[in-house]
């Protein structure tokens, strides 16, 4: 199982609104018959993969499959009766899938066929897997990482706006490395002013693994000549603005290929994130990388929908007057702090990279 979901994650970043499944078929002595992955956009899914590879070597063989085979005539028949004609004898599944399509009645077929089925091995990291499929169909919205490039002391800028580089070389991979396995990239429009990113996934070989790009700008003020306008064609670009944007400069970015979407407004004039990121999710994307600065940090810990935070750290310290990570969101006390848990730390180079979830919250089932 460790190994299909090693699979499945070679999916994360180019399957999405489809979960990242994955699937290793063993024949009857117990040696592996094929591997499979869903494929990027989605589909072949993942046990089509590997029971093309095992051929007549699945008969009588064991599947282990990281999500709930599916049961519904989508494109491609049901990897539940795909299981069943190649003779499998024994399913091995992480965890259910939640899709009302799915949802059990891929497990039933497998059972009514006869074959011997055992679900919830490795549940808690198949869940985290796809923790951003599982948020979509649950929540509505997509999965959230806030990533973070700091120093030591959370400042991400000098007062005078410098921030390049914060972070080394190694760091700035890693990064890349995150935009290649979401499906969109979050920022808003004064970070866009200031470091005019690409935000692209510039890591050799992997340049078609650029998410949506989205920028967050409350009065479309995305100059024309930044590098994610001149790029937009080829690599799909949005502006998420309020309500009543002014029609003219909504067309200007639109003859330049960016998407311009209105949500409604928070309190503060801004777009309203939960409205933006409920939009993302009916456009079928199911994993968010935040980022922006202080401004888009601030809002997305306001609404508490951080899930997950990549925190970057360089051994060096700005001081006081230097930018923070987040603007001020209005925590008066502490009991009103969002909390979080580390996960796992790495040495990127020089820095150190932190990955938190959410306490109590999503990858935490
Ligand atoms: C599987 N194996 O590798 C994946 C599955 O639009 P379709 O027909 O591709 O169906 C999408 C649904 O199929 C998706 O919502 C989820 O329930 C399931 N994804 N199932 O058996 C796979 N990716
Ligand atoms: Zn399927």
């Amino acid at each position: 199982m460790m190994t299909a979901l090693a699979l499945a994650r070679r999916g994360l970043g180019r399957v999405s609104p489809n979960p990242a499944v994955g699937c290793v078929v063993l024949d009857p002595g117990g040696a592996v018959a094929g591997r499979g992955w869903t494929q990027p956009g989605g589909r072949p899914h993942a046990e089509t993969e590997a029971l093309a590879r095992a051929g007549i070597a699945a008969r009588g063989g064991t599947a282990y499959v990281s999500l709930e085979p599916c049961a519904h005539h989508g494109e491609t028949p049901p990897c539940a009766d795909a299981l069943v004609a190649a003779g499998i004898a024994r399913a091995v599944i992480a965890t259910e899938d939640p899709d009302s399509r799915v949802s059990g009645a891929g497990i039933a077929k497998l059972e009514e066929a006869g074959i011997e089925t055992r679900v919830g091995i490795g549940r808690r990291d198949a869940e985290r897997l796809n923790a951003g499929f599982l948020m979509r169909i649950n929540s509505g919205r997509p999965l959230v990482t806030l990533k973070c490039a700091t120093t030591l002391d959370g400042r991400i800028a000098t007062h005078s706006g410098e921030s390049q580089w914060i972070t080394g070389e190694v760091a700035r991979t890693w990064a890349h490395g995150f935009r290649a396995n979401h499906d969109a990239v979050l920022t808003g429009a004064s970070t866009v002013r200031v470091d005019d990113p690409e935000l692209t996934c510039r890591l050799p070989g992997m340049g078609d693994h650029t998410p949506l790009r989205v920028v967050l700008d409350t009065r479309l003020t995305t100059p024309l000549t930044a590098n994610l306008v001149s790029t937009a064609r080829q690599h799909p670009t949005c502006l998420i603005t309020v309500k009543d944007a002014n029609d003219q400069r909504k067309a200007v970015f639109v003859d330049c290929g960016v998407e311009v979407i209105e949500v409604l407004a928070d309190d503060g004039g801004r777009p309203d994130v939960e409205a933006a990121l409920g939009v993302l999710a009916d456009r079928g994307i199911t994993r968010v990388l935040a980022e922006g600065g202080g401004q888009v940090a601030a809002a997305l810990l306001r609404a508490n929908v951080v899930d997950r935070i990549a925190w970057f750290r360089a051994p060096a310290v700005i001081g006081g007057d230097g930018i923070p990570v987040a603007a001020g969101f209005g925590v008066d006390s502490l009991s009103d702090m969002p909390r979080f848990e580390r996960r796992w730390e790495f040495a990127a180079g020089v820095d150190s990279l932190e990955i938190f979830e959410r306490l109590g919250g999503a990858g935490r089932h």
